[in-house]
């Protein structure tokens, strides 16, 4: 469909008649958005439409992505550059007399997920849908997303997230599609007439998953594919009348993301959603296969179902059960079918975050599954312990020690297993997960991560995007390897100007939303040195304050900094880890004393933005000098936040763990600054004493006494708690032992900067560098070596 400015108005006319019978300038910002989005909705309803029949009509294979988390980011400006109308709509808009960037900025952001692995699901369904791959999503409708993050006193606080209070534009309810979900109860298997077995079910408690389905628009071509998200809801039954808390229990299904992303805890209502997502999923898939087939032949051929991280592991299971209870075929079929469609992504290789269940608790809640999984685990235990021995099976069988283990059970249950980064899949095979790699190596491969350029240049950094269409033409937005070209330019100097200049101005503009916001004036001719990524105590935010400190106590011992920096922060913890919350605290009272005091704020200044999430990296990313990545090795999986930074022209300092070493790849040693212990050299730091450090170490113990000594205002337990955490119990994460390169590799930063020409072909080189790292072509591997789906040109 063609849309013109004309066309677009006169919609837009309309649609606020039809929506709210009034006059455009009597609608409130938030009505002019849900008009406009409901305009945008309506010029993909069609292709949505196409894109499902084109699939059935093809019969084309179909990959079902299931995550218990995604973050997807405002969708409206997203989707008008996807459709290819921005300006149609921006000009059209003038003419009304509306400004684009008001109404567009009053869209919630969905918080339906905590961090990188939400952050890559979107990731993967944008990306999919532009290069033509069917893949749908499969989540959670949460009522409330993260929660919203405050400081007060320097403290965070949580608040709701109640983003559908004002109505989800994008979704579309479907009702019909609903399926029943039981929980708890008995069951057992009974003979029919037919005999076949089936089972049988009594006193469930039943609940309604009902989903709601957003369209995913691919880039300019035509396809709209379908993330479903359920929502949990009482059955219907006219007859019966339910007790409040029997309606609490139903609603509570839904009702809020869990917003821890690393300590796992094993809550009963947790392992409620997963089950109701996962069955609703599966439920959904196999109907949809059975409208177009007799017979379950070609079911492997024509679904993949995809397991993003342990939590809908139970998949497996499920599929196990509608196979054999429903559709009557024996195990070794169902059990042959299922491992050829399952297949599962790692995301982390911190033990306590990996996932086990109390078995009784599993038995009680979801009985049918937790049969099913004792005799995937009693076969599995067959066939292996002859060939392998029973130490090792043992070892890594999905119920052991009263616990039934989800990743194991994701591995054993899958026919790919892989892991995020080639760092993280090395060690995913030598240690995690080491006992099924020895059974099964042909299972394991690995996918780096990818990030969608399209919202992180196009979207994001219209200005960058502006030159890079100019220098090299517009090819790399639909082949993103295509940004090789801008390394040609990296020796032009009126690029390197215009790149600079564009840098500025998104500096220019951070500083502006930093100074109305926070009320913090910063210089943008200052190095922007940003961390951006959840907090925790293996990504090291404590690393980076220990060099402000020290930065702090310089400009005091009357020394000048090598250029003046801006260290920008933001990142939620999760509200039950307190030593997070404690860096927090840290953090603010030291960005309190700094930005306060007239002999250091003129070079140092400290922001820590709240309530960091997809649309406020939107605003940092493009406006960053440095990209911090200093987790220490061998903890991060791979982090998704430093591709974006890359694309995005900031020089990464990182250690050399996850992504980051295939960064240092694509960029060459000269364009990255790295420092820090390898794996080899911590996995082999046999004893480590961090109090050593702090007693020989001049510099470092200089600057941990500050935590202590009232040097930083108002951090009396933090203070001492963090100090407690680095000396007396040895520094977990091993900050100490990296001080002293991390503060080396700074100083290069420094000086480096200090020549801007140098600088910007720097910068140049990682904008040049980044395009293999776009989700784009992560989907394609998955597509081809995982799911087995050809790449189909949609213009075909
Ligand atoms: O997944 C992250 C890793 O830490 C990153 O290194 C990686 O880049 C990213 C994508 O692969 N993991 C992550 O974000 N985990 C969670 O958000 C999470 C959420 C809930 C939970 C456990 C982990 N129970």
């Amino acid at each position: 469909m063609k849309i013109t400015e004309e066309k677009f108005i006169k919609d837009y006319q309309d649609r606020m008649m039809a929506m709210y019978s009034m006059a455009i300038p009597e609608a409130s910002k938030a009505q002019q958005y849900r008009v406009l989005a409901s305009v945008v909705r309506d010029y993909y309803a069609k292709d949505w439409q196409q894109t499902r029949t084109k699939y059935e009509k093809q019969d084309r294979k179909q990959i079902y992505y299931f995550s218990i988390e995604f973050l997807p980011g405002r969708f409206l400006t997203q989707n008008m550059l996807n459709l290819g109308i921005t300006d149609v709509v921006l000009s059209g808009l003038q003419k009304l007399g509306l400004k684009y960037n008001e109404i567009a900025g009053r869209e919630p952001d969905p918080g339906l997920g905590n961090g990188g692995l939400g952050r890559l699901g979107s990731a993967f369904l944008d990306s999919a849908a532009s290069e033509g791959v069917a893949l749908n999503g499969n989540s959670i409708r949460y009522q409330y997303g993260l929660f919203k993050q405050d400081f007060v006193n320097g403290y965070q606080v949580e608040l709701p997230d109640d983003w559908l209070r004002n109505g989800n534009a994008w979704e579309v309810r479907k009702e019909n599609r609903a399926c029943v979900v039981h929980f708890g109860g008995n069951v057992w298997l009974k003979e029919d007439s037919l005999g076949h077995l089936r089972a049988v079910y009594e006193h469930t408690n039943d609940v309604i998953a009902v989903p709601y389905d957003i369209g995913i628009v691919g880039y300019k071509n035509n396809v709209v594919n379908t993330m479903r998200l359920w929502s949990a809801e009482l059955p219907f039954n006219a007859d019966q009348r339910y007790t409040l808390a029997e309606k609490q229990q139903v609603n509570d299904i839904t009702e809020v993301l869990y917003p821890d992303d690393s300590n796992y805890e094993g809550r009963l209502l947790r392992l409620k959603q997963e089950y109701f997502f996962v069955s609703a999923g599966i439920q959904s898939i196999v109907r949809a296969y059975r409208k177009t087939h007799r017979n379950f032949n070609e079911f492997s051929q024509k679904v993949g179902i995809h397991i993003n991280d342990t939590h809908p592991a139970m998949a497996v299971a499920e599929l196990m059960r509608i196979l054999m209870d429903e559709e009557f075929l024996g195990w070794d079929r169902a059990w042959n079918i299922t491992t050829q469609v399952m297949s599962y992504t790692n995301h982390t290789l911190l033990a306590e975050a990996l996932e086990t269940w109390p078995e009784d608790m599993f038995a009680k809640t979801v009985p049918r599954i937790y049969q099913i999984i004792q005799e995937i685990d009693h076969r599995f235990r067959q066939k292996m312990v002859p060939i392998h021995g029973a130490e090792l099976v043992s070892s890594v069988a999905p119920i052991q020690d009263g616990q039934v283990r989800m990743a194991y059970l994701a591995v054993i249950g899958s026919h790919s297993v892989n892991g995020v980064a080639k760092l993280h899949t090395e060690l995913l095979q030598s240690s995690v997960l080491n006992g099924l790699y020895q059974i099964y190596p042909e299972k394991f491969n690995n996918k780096t991560n990818g990030v969608t350029m399209r919202r992180w240049l196009l979207v994001a950094n219209p200005r960058l995007s502006h030159l890079l269409n100019e220098a090299i033409g517009t090819d790399w937005q639909r082949h993103p390897d295509a940004l090789r070209a801008f390394k040609v330019l990296t020796q032009d100097k009126t690029i390197l100007q215009k790149l600079g200049d564009v840098k500025h101005k998104n500096k220019r503009e951070l500083a502006t939303q930093i100074q109305e916001q926070l009320g913090i004036k910063v210089n943008t001719h200052a190095l922007f040195d940003v961390q951006i990524k959840r907090l925790h105590a293996y990504k090291r935010q404590l690393l980076h304050a220990l060099y402000i400190i020290d930065e702090y106590l310089q400009i005091k011992d009357g020394k000048k900094l090598t250029v003046p920096r801006v260290h920008i922060f933001a990142a939620k913890a999760a509200p039950s880890y307190y030593y997070a919350k404690e860096i927090i605290k840290l953090i603010n009272a030291l960005a309190d004393l700094i930005n306060h005091d007239p002999e250091v704020n003129n070079q140092l200044k400290i922001v820590f933005i709240p309530n960091y999430g997809v649309s406020i990296a939107e605003k940092i990313i493009p406006a960053a000098d440095v990209s911090e990545q200093i987790s220490l090795a061998g903890k991060e999986a791979s982090g998704t936040s430093n591709m974006k930074l890359m694309a995005n022209g900031a020089i990464t300092l990182a250690t050399l763990d996850g992504a980051n070493i295939e960064i240092k790849d694509a960029v060459g040693s000269d364009n990255i600054v790295t420092f820090g212990m390898t794996v080899d050299e911590v996995e082999n730091f046999n004893f480590y004493q961090s109090a050593q450090i702090y007693k020989t170490n001049a510099r470092i113990h200089r600057i941990l006494d500050t935590l202590v000594d009232g040097t930083i205002p108002d951090i009396t337990t933090e203070g001492r708690d963090i100090f407690n955490s680095l000396v007396q119990y040895n520094d977990q994460y091993f900050v100490l032992a990296d001080y002293d390169s991390y503060v080396q590799a700074q100083e290069k930063i420094s000086q480096l900067y200090q020549d801007r020409y140098d600088w910007y072909q720097m910068s140049a080189q990682n904008i040049a560098a980044s395009g293999r790292f776009a989700s784009d072509y992560t989907i394609q591997r998955y597509a081809e070596d995982i799911w087995h789906v050809k790449i189909e040109d949609p213009a075909e």
